[in-house]
């Protein structure tokens, strides 16, 4: 009996899955997730984000994610290539990918548009990672400061997903899922398993999550609620509920 009963028990667990992205029309679409001072690590940071964008060899500069109106951190796109950037005792570091590396045929190229972007700090290193592995397309995967210890610049702005946090601009076009903030360093291991071979997993569980949002996954239009324990639910801000989409990783 008890064996039966472990069975069942097994067999009736709901399993983990990514069914919803958000569609932004790159024209005023976004989510404000707030300005809450647990979004603003100054130790150490690590965002990871997954995109497929409308168009992967644009020039315009579209903001994936973000709290930077002159400190904090950012991905975006700007003149086909992804950026990252950390602002740190007053100077902007950043990281890139090479130019035109993910339309067809070429380094990052995926026949089904899905990438993932994870940007680190740890006080000395900032690093890119696409899809899972230190960005390997001839860009700057790294930057080193020299130091170890050095501190984030961080201001009270919004974070915000598919816009510049404080201006109207810098509008996202294209689709974007299960976003994520850490207050660490996440390892090159930790990054490979977060790109799962191209399927996004749960992250709830993770140590130092300071933000999650799986953008459309349990949501009630218009909040994309916070799976971290920080209640930092963002709103989908003009954007309709046909904008949760189920084209997802
Ligand atoms: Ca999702
Ligand atoms: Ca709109």
């Amino acid at each position: 009996m008890l064996g039966l009963g472990n069975s069942l028990s097994t067999s009736a667990t709901v399993m983990w899955e990514n069914a919803y992205s958000l569609d932004f029309d790159g024209t005023d679409d976004y989510v404000n997730c707030g300005d809450d001072a647990s979004l603003r690590p100054t130790a150490a940071i690590s965002a990871n984000i997954w995109f497929k964008m409308d168009d992967f060899e644009g020039t315009a500069i579209m903001r994936l994610i973000g709290n930077w109106s002159d400190s904090g951190f950012f991905i975006r796109w700007e003149n086909k290539r992804l950026y990252g950037w950390v602002r740190v005792g007053g100077v902007s570091q950043k990281v890139f990918t090479a130019y035109d590396k993910f339309k067809s045929g070429q380094h990052y190229h995926r026949a089904n548009g899905w990438h993932m972007a994870t940007l680190t700090f740890d006080g000395e290193f900032v690093k890119l990672y696409i899809n899972g592995a230190l960005e390997d397309s001839g860009g700057t995967p790294t930057v080193d400061l020299g130091s170890t210890g050095n501190a984030i610049d961080q201001s009270s702005t919004d974070l915000t997903l598919g816009r510049h946090t404080s201006s109207n601009s810098q509008f996202y076009s294209g689709l974007l899922d299960d976003a994520s903030v850490f207050g660490k360093t996440l390892t090159p291991t930790e990054i490979s398993n977060f790109w799962n071979d191209g399927s996004p997993t749960d992250l709830s569980g993770e140590s130092n999550l300071l933000g999650y949002w799986r953008m459309g996954d349990g949501a009630t239009y218009p909040t994309i609620p916070d799976e971290s324990s920080n209640s930092n639910d963002g709103t989908m801000t003009n954007m309709v509920s046909g904008d949760i989409v189920t084209d997802t990783p």
